[in-house]
């Protein structure tokens, strides 16, 4: 006869129960304490039987979407410089088309002169800047010159005794003459003897007379040629 703690005989089947209720209670506490182990240091963060080699799937498993987001990404760049590279193309193109429609555009009252077109003003004398502005007014320039047979072209337009600005200048730099619409130096030029002279130093702008070119004053009042097409285009 086997008694408990309160002096009460204990049965075969309440000795059982109990007995079953330790085993639970012991199982229970070495999980609790393997628990507790694992938490406490490095040696079992990883419980693989081959650390090498099983770690290494574990961990290219783990960094597998972050690998397929990377290619992913990838892929997408890929596919936007593409475009853009097509879109740079593109727009290349337009801007080639709209040089060529400017050129074919003509403003009113220009003429054919050789082989481009040219508004011959001979009614008004304005000085430089002004006949500049008026051209500009116009969707046009002033005339640049490019060539001897566009100037003997054009001379046969002109009254022999007027001045006609053109669009040159040194107004930046002495001597240097430009055009005022391109930037660019002037491919052509035809200066009377002993021109240009920059008399009084006072000299900048470029201007046409008998078919050909003298420095003169800006602020003088001369008649003016425009040019249809835009040379800071070309
Ligand atoms: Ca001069």
């Amino acid at each position: 006869m086997i008694w408990n703690a309160t002096l009460q005989p204990i049965t075969s089947a309440s000795w059982t129960t109990k007995f079953r209720m330790y085993k639970l209670a012991l199982l229970f506490s070495l999980l609790a304490w393997n628990t507790i182990v694992s938490s406490a240091g490095p040696r079992s963060v990883c419980l693989l039987e081959d650390p090498v080699h099983q770690c290494g799937e574990f961990c290219l498993t783990a960094l597998k979407p972050m690998l397929d987001h990377i290619r992913f990404l990838e892929e997408n760049w890929t596919k936007i410089a593409s475009k853009q590279d097509k879109l740079e193309s593109q727009q290349a193109e337009l801007l080639r088309k709209l040089i060529i429609f400017d050129k074919k555009i003509v403003p009113p009252k220009f003429e054919l002169i050789g082989s481009r077109y040219f508004y011959i003003e001979d009614e008004i004398r304005k000085n430089w800047y002004s006949a500049a502005e008026t051209c500009r007014q116009m969707g046009a320039q002033l005339a640049v010159i490019r060539s001897e047979e566009e100037l003997t072209a054009l001379k046969a337009k002109l009254h022999k005794d007027r001045i006609y600005w053109l669009d040159i200048n040194d107004l930046d730099k002495e001597g240097q003459f430009k055009s005022s619409a391109s930037g660019k130096q002037t491919p052509f030029f035809k200066w009377r003897a002993g021109q240009p002279n920059n008399s009084d130093e006072n000299q900048h702008c470029v201007d046409l007379l008998d078919g050909l070119m003298y420095d003169n004053k800006c602020e003088n009042l001369s008649y003016f040629i425009c040019q249809s097409d835009n040379d800071s285009l070309n």
